[in-house]
């Protein structure tokens, strides 16, 4: 089954009559896939190869270079790992890059003056005497300084606990810059550089930890800076929050600032009237993947679903126009809307796909060309084919989002303590971040919901982002009432605060919003945060991206369970390294887990154990 929800499998099942290609059917394609990608035994880093290395021991054992299984496998996840850490911290410079124009252009302002002079504060800044552009200015410079300069560590690392900053130190993994890791990363993975697997797995995890307490940690703090730290908030989600009688715009990639200028766009009076002009009975938004969460997050926006929906929203035939900006957009999109009225739009330079419209988003020019979108949905709805139309016969889903750490923080009743009182009485066991994506090898949703069905069952608090969020509030589990489906412990804290027993804490750049939450825990009771009873899951993954997250976890101490075989089985050293000796190293490792129960015993049997080290 390609998915466990009905408003997914209705929509498949029609562009499936009528012969439409979705990402399903190109899987099948493509298979058998390449055995030798999938163990990560094959090279194409030079023209002497390309080469692969035969897993039975009988073809080629070496590259033309020399190189063999260790190397290749090592050089190979070394290079998502690069892919992974640059994405989310060029989205991250994005957003520095406009915060230094903040008040200055006419679609960004500062919604959260507090956080920017704490955040300039923890920079090192004076923010007296100084006017919030101002600040905004040299913050957005000190933060530029993190992607690469002569600085010996980035700023944010320090908020980890003195502890972890030593194990770092120790091994050597400290980030110096974000840009810096990435580009070293890159180099020695060239040819005849790095050919010493160990020391190619080290800079893996100074690379990841330069994404995850650098270029994410900046992203999810600049983008509340500039558009409001969430607070708790419902919505709905599916694809029924789609409007047959109103113009619908879906937005979708990554990066909050061409979505929320597309919302405040949305809502201005002249345009909804233009609308109605139209014949339609208002504007519509909804979501996709991570922008989707950020403003989600935020602003309350519905959620049409999460990755593997963005073909299925199309075939709807009521998306009028889908406008993107990057990460995990399918180049297929293109293809299925131009079975339909529906526009694909374009934003950055950097992400423009064949055939697409391609609308230009700068910090000066945002305002007016999130209404030339608006203008462009306008004018797609008018040219709708009536019978092509069919929304999901079902009734959208309600969830709560919002929880960014301040708002935990404040729903706790100013600080943490009661959450920590609560893990030490044992109400609740332990707290597992379960994120990442959704990949067509796997029935979409399905092990994200039954791992965190079953954690919480167990008394263990989720706290979610990216697809995984996505995936646990299209089943419910994000309304408070879900609290019922949870331990007697956990209930009764959820039942108390009036929280769901997962918690939506964003996008995929928000996994720092983890991180900051954990290295607080643990400063707060005076441990490591391999010390906690805490874990990670990535049970659909299938981004670099989520290589990069999943490796700064386990270089911050957390066991990370991956539902999805990572392309690493070729060498017998690289797994023995992530799936056991690091743990002597950061107190972290991978676990390889595809069924999702045992996943959830894993995760139970280490939260225990980390519970009885710790005495409670
Ligand atoms: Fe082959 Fe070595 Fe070149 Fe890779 S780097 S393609 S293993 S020769
Ligand atoms: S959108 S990286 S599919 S979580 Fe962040 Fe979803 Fe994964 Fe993209």
């Amino acid at each position: 089954m390609h998915s466990i929800h009905q408003d997914a499998l209705r929509i498949i099942k029609k562009l499936d009559d009528v012969g439409i290609e979705l990402v399903w059917n190109r899987l099948e394609n493509q298979e058998p896939q390449c055995g030798y990608c999938s163990l990560g035994l094959s090279c194409r880093n030079c023209t002497m190869g390309p080469c692969r290395i035969d897993p039975f021991g009988e073809g080629p054992q070496k590259g033309v270079c020399g190189a063999d299984a260790d190397v290749i496998v090592a050089r190979n996840l070394a290079r998502a790992v690069a892919s992974g850490a640059a994405s989310h911290s060029d989205h991250g410079r994005d957003l520095v890059e406009v915060l230094s124009k903040a008040g200055m252009v006419k679609a960004y302002t500062i919604k959260d003056e507090d956080k920017l002079k704490r955040l300039a504060e923890e920079y090192g800044i004076d923010t007296t005497k100084k006017s919030i552009v101002e600040i905004a200015s040299e913050l957005a410079d000190a933060m530029l300084e993190d992607f690469g300069s002569k600085k010996e560590r980035i700023q944010l690392i320090n908020r980890a606990p003195r502890k972890r900053i030593e194990i770092w130190e120790n091994l050597g993994v400290i980030p110096r810059g974000i840009d810096r890791e990435v580009v070293e990363m890159m180099h020695r993975t060239h040819m005849g550089v790095d050919n010493e697997p160990a020391n190619i797995l080290l800079q893996c995890l100074r690379t990841s930890l330069g994404d995850g307490f650098g270029g994410s940690m900046i992203a999810t703090e600049v983008s509340d800076i500039l558009f409001g730290t969430p607070e708790p908030k419902t919505s709905t989600i599916n694809l029924a929050t789609l409007k047959e009688n109103e113009v619908n715009i879906i937005l979708h990639g990554h990066n909050p600032l061409v979505s929320d200028a597309v919302v405040e766009a949305a809502m201005r009076e002249d345009l909804v009237k233009l609308a109605k002009k139209a014949g339609a009975e208002g504007i519509n938004l909804a979501g996709l993947c991570c922008t989707g969460n950020e403003v989600l997050m935020r602003k309350g926006i519905p959620m049409a679903g999460n990755h593997l929906i963005q073909e299925l929203v199309i075939g709807t035939g009521v998306a009028d126009v889908v406008v993107v900006d990057y990460q995990c957009i399918m180049p297929a999109i293109v293809d299925v809307a131009k079975c339909y009225h529906t526009a694909v739009v374009t934003t950055s330079p950097k992400a423009k796909f064949k055939d697409a419209m391609h609308i230009e988003f700068t910090p000066e020019n945002a305002h007016e060309k999130a209404v030339e979108v608006v203008k462009l949905a306008i004018e797609r709805f008018k040219q709708r084919n009536r019978d092509l139309i069919k929304i999901p016969d079902v009734k959208p889903v309600e969830l709560m989002t919002g929880f960014s750490v301040e708002a935990v923080v404040k729903a706790l009743g100013g600080s943490l303590k009661p959450l920590i009182d609560a893990i030490k009485s044992g109400s609740i066991k332990g707290v597992v971040g379960s994120v990442g994506c959704n990949n067509p090898k796997v029935t979409q949703d399905k092990s994200h919901t039954t791992l965190a069905r079953k954690l919480i069952e167990n008394d263990v608090l989720v706290v979610d982002t990216g697809c995984a969020a996505v995936a646990d509030a299209k089943v419910g589990l994000k309304m408070p009432e879900a609290a019922k489906l949870a331990g007697n412990g956990l209930r009764e804290v959820c039942e108390s605060l009036g929280i769901p027993p997962i918690l939506h804490f964003g996008s995929c750049v928000d996994n720092s919003r983890i991180l900051v939450a954990l290295a607080a825990l643990a400063n707060e009771i005076g441990v490591d945060i391999s010390d906690l009873p805490a874990a990670g899951a990535a049970m659909e993954w299938y981004s670099e991206k989520a290589i990069a997250i999943g490796t700064y976890f386990v270089a911050s101490g957390l066991l990370v369970v991956l539902g999805v075989p990572p392309p690493i089985f070729g060498s017998k050293f690289v797994i023995d390294v992530l799936t056991n000796k690091v743990e002597s190293l950061t107190g972290g490792k991978f676990v390889v887990e595809p069924d999702a129960e045992r996943a959830a015993d894993i995760i139970v049997k280490h939260i225990e154990e980390k519970r009885r080290k710790l005495g409670i």
